[in-house]
């Protein structure tokens, strides 16, 4: 079993299916060089004035750069993606909703030596979820080229149904090597890491992370977010980085109000926004089954 490459023509479906069989998959050139292109001039100052980690799971020669939804405008277009989000639905489809959970570039400067190969649903306070019970689905946009020797992210294909706490050793993983505009879609269950980086040029990737809305984020997107800058943004947008109830009432503000009031007072008395909205709906749904099934 190895990494399978998919057109960007493919559907939500198909990603799915290949994250179901291996855990991973690449679409090759789902975005344009200019818009990593716009992106990167974007974020250059940040990146720039981003310190290197502070440990070895972060990388004492990477850089982690965040708030993307803020700092970026043209990363909105990549956390907004439609097969993205299709895929993403799909395979969390057992949650009433999904939420953004983070945005990072991940810059591996040469000379870092490969992470440790992990899940990264161990971010959970290492919960072990149910085999084939997936809380988070994760994608790497490629913004420069990704190599083996550059640092590609390594992953065990197959892996995410593997038992949990396993370690692994460079030989049982593949490079995710894919052109610059081209994306990775894993699994939180999948193990995988980046890639030691043996060349003389930084690795460029843009990780954008979902979970489903009942955990926490792992990056606070009201605090990265600022609200003036929130307060500009489609309301999808804004309901996908938290600004809305997960499932029944998480995430509500004083008198059980929908947290998107607060952010956009102007939509508070508009016809409609009382009403349930398609979370609220799926939870019901959820709710009416499960008491049909106690019966
Ligand atoms: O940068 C990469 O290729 C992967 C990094 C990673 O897996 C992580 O930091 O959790
Ligand atoms: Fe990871």
């Amino acid at each position: 079993m190895s990494i399978k490459h998919l057109l960007p023509t493919t559907s939500a479906d198909e990603v799915v299916a290949a994250l179901n069989e291996v855990g991973a998959v690449v679409v090759d050139q789902m975005v344009s060089a200019e818009a990593m292109d716009t992106i990167a001039d974007e974020l250059k100052p940040w990146i720039d004035a981003t310190s290197f980690g502070r440990d070895r799971f972060s990388g004492h020669r990477t850089k982690r750069t965040g708030g993307l939804v803020a700092r970026s405008p043209k990363c909105r277009e990549l956390v907004m993606n439609p097969l993205v989000l299709g895929a993403t639905g799909k395979l969390l489809a057992h949650a009433s909703s999904f939420q953004l959970h983070l945005t990072q570039v991940i810059a591996i400067g040469p000379g870092e030596p490969a992470q440790a190969i992990h899940r990264d649903q161990w971010a959970y306070d290492f919960f072990s979820f149910p085999r084939g019970f997936e809380v988070q689905c994760n994608t790497i946009w490629a913004m420069s080229d990704f190599s083996e020797r550059n640092g590609a992210t390594r992953i065990v294909p197959g892996s995410h149904r593997f038992d949990d706490g396993l370690q692994f050793k460079e030989n049982d993983t593949e490079p995710a090597e894919m052109s610059r505009g081209s994306v990775l879609f894993y699994t939180g269950s999948l193990y995988h890491g980046g890639g030691a980086n043996h060349s003389d040029a930084t690795r460029y990737g843009v990780n954008i992370t979902y979970n489903v809305s009942w955990l926490r984020q792992e990056e606070n997107q009201y605090l990265s977010v600022p609200l003036e800058i929130a307060r500009t943004l489609p309301l999808d947008l804004l309901k996908l980085i938290g600004y809305r109830r997960g499932a029944y009432a998480l995430g509500y503000v004083d008198d059980l109000r929908d947290p998107i009031e607060v952010v956009r007072p102007d939509l508070a008395n508009r016809n409609g926004l009382g009403e349930l909205d398609e979370v609220q709906k799926k939870f019901r749904e959820q709710s009416a089954r499960l008491r049909g099934a106690a019966r």
